[in-house]
């Protein structure tokens, strides 16, 4: 009985399957895609001189108190992190130019943010790293920019925590 009940069931399931072959198709146009995707994204520039190493990325308090972190930028026009939180408190950016092309700054996009950060770095030819250091007591969100690229997107926010 259940037997024959479970062939009724797949018999008209069959007759349903006809749109089987567009829908592999869809499958492999989608993966194809994908694909492409993948291959359009990759970037024209050797990958060495666009990954951040481990120890770019993270806040951490350094041995006089101070929160410290390292932002990378390459052969792109990205900051790796281009978004971080630091406490009300002292704060040491270092930014390390990892390009092996490209010079870069590091700016607090005037005008923006709840208190000006006047500390930059004007300057960062391929190879080079600076660091500047200030003091933050207002929290909200701070966008910092490459004064050459911001206009490619080269943007990021230091998000100063309440
Ligand atoms: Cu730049």
């Amino acid at each position: 009985m259940s037997t024959a009940r479970c062939a009724a069931r797949t018999a008209p399931r069959r007759g349903r399957r006809a749109p089987g072959l567009p829908a592999v198709l869809c499958g492999l146009l989608l993966v194809l895609g994908l694909l492409a995707g993948c291959s359009n994204s990759k970037p024209t520039l050797p990958a060495a001189t666009r990954s951040p190493d481990a120890s770019a990325g993270a806040v951490h308090t350094g041995p006089d108190g101070v929160q410290e972190i390292t932002l990378d930028t390459g052969d792109d026009y990205v900051f790796t992190p281009a978004t971080f939180t630091v406490a009300p408190g002292r704060v040491r950016i270092t930014v390390r130019n990892v390009a092996k092309q490209l010079t870069h700054a590091f700016q607090f996009t005037p005008g923006t943010g709840p208190a000006p950060i006047s500390e930059r770095i004007p300057v960062l030819g391929p190879g080079a790293s600076g660091t500047i250091e200030f003091t933050v007591t207002v929290p909200g969100d701070y966008p910092f920019e490459c004064s050459f690229h911001a206009a490619l997107g080269q943007v990021g926010t230091m998000t100063v925590s309440g």
